[in-house]
């Protein structure tokens, strides 16, 4: 296929070289992930998880909220889950994400019931299911698989979920277009201002954001990069 040569990202150009490999199947559901954690800090421990489940053809074409804002897909099954975590959150998590030890301390530790929830969100998904998360691969990825690998519920985790990281994309197709990469700078290069402070910080808010940015890019783009660039999110 003529298209082949054409990726951008050179690792897989050359794994799939002179190779007769098919092509991954198209991904038809796009979960978009975020953590909030107790900071940058190790251990990194959740203080908050949201994803959204977005259908291919809602990210290509879906009908907006409002109607004509080429923003929000209007079909989108969202969980967005406050978790009180064993240890200190670091003063400047606290400060950005406006969550405390305190506020958080009748919540509910990342338990079986959280990992089943966010199993059977994912169960309900048309595959291939792949997770989308903004520094995924360095930050939300392996602190997700961390919280996981210590639950007695791990197994039921779907062993055939995909993983893929926007920052990581983006900085891959549109080098140039952006002086910084982080979340609010390319929603800001991209719609003229940051996002709000009552959005920017929160699990879901940061989730929505990544949904804006990747329909303004015009998604057909960047979701074929991540047909080609989605890796296993084996834990
Ligand atoms: N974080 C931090 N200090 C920063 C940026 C992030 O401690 N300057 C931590 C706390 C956040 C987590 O990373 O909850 C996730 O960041 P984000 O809100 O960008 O998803
Ligand atoms: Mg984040
Ligand atoms: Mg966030």
């Amino acid at each position: 296929k003529a298209e082949k040569g054409k990726t951008t990202n050179g690792k897989k150009e050359e794994a799939t070289k002179g190779s007769t490999k098919a092509e991954p199947a198209p991904i038809q559901t796009f979960v978009f992930f975020d953590l909030e954690t107790t900071g940058l800090d190790q251990p990194r421990q959740i203080t908050e998880i949201s994803l959204a489940a977005v259908r291919r053809d809602q990210l290509l074409t879906g009908t907006t909220v409002p109607p004509g804002g080429a923003t929000i897909p209007r079909v989108m099954d969202k969980f967005t889950v406050c978790v009180r975590p064993r240890r200190d959150i670091h003063p400047k998590a606290a400060e950005i994400t406006n969550l405390t030890n305190q506020t958080l301390g009748k919540h509910r530790v990342f338990d079986e019931d959280l990992v089943k929830s966010v199993v059977h969100l994912l169960n309900r998904q048309e595959p291939p299911v792949c997770l989308v998360a903004h520094n995924g691969n360095r930050f939300d990825f392996p602190i997700l698989k961390a919280e996981l690998g210590e639950s007695e519920t791990v197994d039921l985790f779907p062993q055939d979920v995909l993983c893929v990281d926007t920052m990581v994309a983006i900085k891959d197709l549109y080098a140039g277009q952006f002086k910084s990469f982080s979340l609010p700078k390319i929603h800001e290069t991209l719609f003229g201002e940051a996002p709000p402070p009552e959005v920017a910080h929160t699990a879901e808010g940061d989730v929505i954001t990544m949904v804006k940015i990747v329909k303004k890019l015009g998604a057909k783009e960047i979701l074929q990069w991540m047909d080609s660039n989605a890796v296993s999110f084996a834990i």
